[in-house]
């Protein structure tokens, strides 16, 4: 099998500078988890390689995988399509799997592109290696979980699979499948000059914002790592890749608290020194998390704000408040410990005056940085729902490479709120020029360089932001 990331879309252009490309870990898990099995995988990230047509088409060739398994989050849905059907170009026997956050939310829309032959629903492990065999051994691939596909001019749909209920019992992401060398994180994640890579310790999330997808594929109940499958995962890392630098992925790490202190305390017994950053709920974050976390290599903390608006806030189903933010930031600063926020404009009632509340709360907090999306609504999203059955969005014309909500070079998809898509692309670039801009975070930032490397992420950071002052729109 031949699993492949999708390259970015022409309006990821600019974001690409700033973003960084992490390790894929779910095509990772899902290659680990068939060689397990004795199959042969291959990984091609094209976000890395940037294949063009006719090496793309040489290169299926040359591997003959029984299937190419394509991941698709909606942003990158033209770029997968294009990918599968070169697939077929190139040899119209070998099968095309589409898996994914985008394509479990819409697998028929999916399966209407007669280049894909299956979609796989949820996670992605066990439904491959079962539908693997099946293809090979020329059984019914009805009898796997997870499927649809198309069969005697129907659609059939498999049962839902179940996600793996113990996820120790998955082998580590297949890093040996991938060029570990040309992964890079984030600019203003990037917090070494050491190789870095990337974990995730958990699946799931127990909250229900209604502008988040998270459900697509890990449906149910949050399931954990324990802390000692996380320590061997960082070794694992460090040993065979000198990997210096750690971002966990989960969408909130310090979720568990007991556990998250447990990891702490087996980094410090192992006298593993490694920088790392992770991503919080602003609730979950307390003065002695933050000591320990300090204390065992952590350097930044994310944490999704949103937006600076009560009334915003409660029609997004957050379910924190704006001094709960604010509490998280000063643990942070207290602890010395970055701090990350991300903002959203364009929600649904979202109007001049919430917007500018949430320039405002962005400036008040002071982070150490901030970035501000674009809202679009995410197949899978109580909103995306929502905007279907009000007729405001038709899933036939949407144009999936609106999808790149920072940094983008084309308009957003939809305009949710009062303001109209130009002005929320012009307030996105008010809200980068009076945060980045003002003299006080100017003077913070140069008084916490460190390095020239340091010196180095913050100008790769700016350039993005330059880059949006300039930006042409296709
Ligand atoms: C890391 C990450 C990124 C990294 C990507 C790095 C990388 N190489 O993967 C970066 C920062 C670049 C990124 C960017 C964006 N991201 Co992102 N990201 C994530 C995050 C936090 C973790 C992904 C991950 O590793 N998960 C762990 C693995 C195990 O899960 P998985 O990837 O889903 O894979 C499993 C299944 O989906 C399935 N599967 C996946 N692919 C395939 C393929 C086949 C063939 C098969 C059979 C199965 C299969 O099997 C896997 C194993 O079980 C997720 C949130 C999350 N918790 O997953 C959001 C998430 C994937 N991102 C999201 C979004 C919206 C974006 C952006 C559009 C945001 C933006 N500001 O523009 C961009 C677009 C990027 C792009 N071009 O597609 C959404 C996706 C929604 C959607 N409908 O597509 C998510 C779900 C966040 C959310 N809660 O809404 N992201
Ligand atoms: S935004 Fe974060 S907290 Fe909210 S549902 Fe998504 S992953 Fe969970």
């Amino acid at each position: 099998m031949l699993l492949v990331v999708p390259h970015q879309p022409a309006s990821a252009e600019i974001l690409k500078g700033a973003s960084g490309i992490t390790q894929p870990l779910g095509l990772g898990y899902i290659a680990a988890f068939l060689e397990r099995s004795g199959a042969k995988v291959a990984i091609l990230d094209n976000s890395i390689e940037e294949l063009g047509p006719a090496e793309f088409k040489r290169k299926v060739l040359e591997l003959r995988p029984l299937i190419v398994g394509i991941s698709v989050s909606s942003s990158s849905h033209n770029t997968a399509l294009e990918l599968a059907r070169l697939v077929k170009e190139a040899d119209g026997s070998v099968l095309v799997a589409a898996g994914g956050s985008h394509a479990s939310a819409l697998p028929h829309k999916i399966l209407e592109n007669p280049c894909v032959d299956f979609v796989v629903r949820g996670e992605g492990e066990e439904t491959s290696l079962e539908l693997l065999k099946a293809v090979k051994e020329g059984t019914d691939p009805a009898a796997v979980k997870g499927l649809v596909f198309r069969s005697g001019g129907q659609v059939i749909e498999t049962p839902e699979r179940p996600p793996v209920q113990d996820i120790d019992t998955l082998p580590f992401p297949a890093h040996h499948l991938m060029r570990m060398g040309q992964y890079s994180l984030p600019a203003s994640r990037r917090l070494t000059s050491a190789p870095a890579a990337a974990i995730i310790t958990s699946r799931g999330c127990p909250y229900g914002c209604y502008f988040c997808s998270h459900n697509n594929v890990f449906k149910g109940k949050v399931r954990f790592r324990s802390p000692k499958s996380v320590l061997a995962e960082i070794k694992h890392l460090r040993e065979n890749f000198g990997v210096g630098e750690i971002l966990f992925w989960d969408d909130s790490f310090l979720l568990d608290k007991e556990r998250a202190l447990e990891i702490c305390g087996l980094i410090r017994e192992s006298g593993i020194k490694i920088t790392w950053s992770c991503s919080s709920r602003v609730d979950h974050i307390t003065a002695d998390l933050a000591r320990e976390m300090r204390a065992a290599g952590c350097r930044l903390v994310s944490f999704g704000v949103e937006s600076g608006s009560p009334e915003i806030r409660a029609k997004l189903n957050k379910g924190t408040d704006l001094e709960q933010i604010r509490r998280a930031v000063k643990i942070c600063r207290e602890h010395d410990l970055l701090s990350f926020c991300s903002f959203m404009l364009g929600t649904p009632g979202e109007t001049e005056e919430t917007a500018a509340e949430t320039i405002a709360f962005a400036r008040e907090l002071d982070p150490d940085f901030a970035i501000c999306c674009i809202f679009a609504p995410l197949p899978g999203s109580v909103f995306f729902d929502r905007f279907v059955l009000e007729g405001r969005l038709d899933v036939s014309t949407i144009d999936w490479d609106q999808y790149i909500n920072l940094f983008s070079t084309v308009h957003p998809v939809i305009a949710a709120g009062e303001l109209s898509k130009d002005r929320l692309m012009e307030l996105q670039k008010i809200f980068f020029r009076k945060f980045y801009f003002g003299p006080r975070y100017i003077f913070r930032r140069l008084a916490k360089l460190r390095s020239l490397e340091h010196l180095m992420q913050d100008l790769r950071g700016l350039r993005s932001i330059f880059q949006l002052k300039g930006r042409k729109l296709r």
